[in-house]
């Protein structure tokens, strides 16, 4: 197949990568020694692009570069490679509030579509360390943080509505990353979809019930239109747990591709659905019943943590970092006006609370019945164990979705997912 790619454009290989790299000094600087003793391994094993790991005696980068197709499906999938500069200006805007939350970036290259950017060592994939068992202590905090910090400054509250223009202009191109996520996350899993697909037969007539349920499907068309008309602040666009990686102290958000302008629920959303994707799936990775029970625990703790902190620190920013052109704490200046001031900031972060759960709702959706699954799930080897997780998960989903608005706070929402754990997995939602 013919792609559409600048002239200049070649995918590098393993060979290419130590010459390419001498010829940038702030790259080679941070490698040191000698390009010929540079280390190259190609690592990707993610959906879209190829990722490099070089180490030098000084020390380490990441190379990721895009592909003009979807390296999970293959060269029928063409794909722009301007999602290579759509990831680098939003690592640089992110870098701007949150800068010890992202990976620094040391080098863009337009043509080639790549970033070259610092290698998290240590760290691993999140979902990996979810599957394993491992408690992150600082998880929550560092993931509040970073959300609270990215989307409140990149918001209608958090800058002028001129400068939000102009970045949102920017970002409105990057129309076919957001397509794969309407179509993905919003659509597929609710229709007969090519790529669509799940456990086997025990999920079978889940799927089919899955598409005619009339208030499922309402409400998965109700957050594609809020994806699609609601630009509420620059968003990460895929922040699963498989977009962060982690040690005990240090938590990076990574390939933030799918970055434009939405709504802040969907970020949210997708970390908290991921994190209840992890908790369902969790009895599949026991070797005896129960014996993850204390993980369990942490995993709701943590989402209890991410939601309370993320909407404190959102308010607290709210007071006193505005600088955008609506909600002026000053012009709620005096007593009653106060009152309403603080009414107005309820009414936001209790909308925003309600997309997040309708917005992971649809990614826990789509990880089970559509095109993209999760490892969380995957790596559960016998098919009956692994659908009893998915069905419960997809419960619970659809509570999320549909009934959103009558959790009245994130305890609720934790309370019903120890329910649906608790409940047999019958195979239907
Ligand atoms: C077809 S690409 C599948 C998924 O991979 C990315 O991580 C996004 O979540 C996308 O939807
Ligand atoms: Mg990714």
């Amino acid at each position: 197949m013919a792609f559409d790619v600048p002239p200049g454009y070649r995918a590098l290989k393993e060979a290419d990568i130590s010459a390419y790299l001498s010829g940038i000094p702030a790259v080679s600087e941070r490698l040191g020694g000698k390009s010929a003793d540079w280390k190259v391994r190609e690592v990707g094993d993610g959906n879209l692009n190829f990722i490099f790991i070089i180490e030098g005696p000084a020390g380490g980068v990441v190379l990721k570069q895009a592909l003009p197709y979807l390296r999970l499906v293959g060269e029928s999938w063409p794909l722009p490679l301007r999602r290579a500069f759509f990831e680098y200006q939003a690592l640089t805007t992110e870098a701007k509030v949150a800068p010890r939350h992202v990976p620094k970036v040391y080098h863009f290259d337009e043509i080639l579509a790549l970033n070259v950017m610092a290698y998290l060592h240590p760290h691993i994939i999140l979902r990996k360390g979810l599957i394993r068992g491992i408690v992150y202590p600082k998880l929550a905090d560092h993931m509040a943080t970073f959300m609270a910090e990215t989307l409140f400054s990149t918001s209608d509250l958090g800058q002028p509505a001129a400068a939000k223009k102009k970045q949102m202009a920017t970002f409105c191109d990057n129309i076919e990353l957001c397509r794969i996520t309407e179509d993905l996350v919003f659509t597929d899993p609710w229709r007969v979809a090519d790529g669509n697909r799940w456990t086997s037969p025990q999920l079978d007539a889940t799927a089919v019930a899955v598409r005619t349920d009339g208030p499922w499907k309402r409400a998965a068309q109700e957050f594609k239109l809020k994806f699609l008309g609601e630009a509420q602040a620059l968003i990460h666009g895929d922040l699963h747990s498989g977009s962060i990686m982690v040690t005990e102290d240090d938590t990076r958000a990574i390939d933030p591709e799918f970055a434009f302008y939405g709504p802040i629920g969907y970020d949210v959303g997708a970390l908290i659905g991921n994190l209840y994707l992890a908790y369902l799936s969790q009895s599949g990775h026991e070797a005896k019943p129960g014996e993850r029970d204390g993980y369990r625990d942490w995993i709701l703790q943590t989402i209890e943590a991410v939601w309370t902190l993320f909407d404190q620190r959102f308010r607290a920013l709210w007071n006193k970092a505005h600088a955008g052109d609506t909600f002026m704490p000053a012009l709620f200046a005096t007593g009653p006006e106060q009152a309403a001031f603080t009414f107005a900031q309820d009414a936001y972060m209790r909308r925003l609370f309600v997309d997040s759960l309708g917005f992971g709702g649809c990614k826990m959706t789509r990880r089970i019945l559509g095109l993209a699954h999760v490892e969380d799930m995957e790596s559960i080897a016998d098919p009956d164990r692994r659908a009893a997780c998915e069905t419960r998960a997809l419960r619970l989903a659809r509570t999320m979705m549909v009934e959103g608005a009558s959790f009245a706070d994130i305890q609720a929402v934790n309370d019903a997912a120890r329910v649906v754990q608790h409940e047999a997995a019958k195979v239907s939602a």
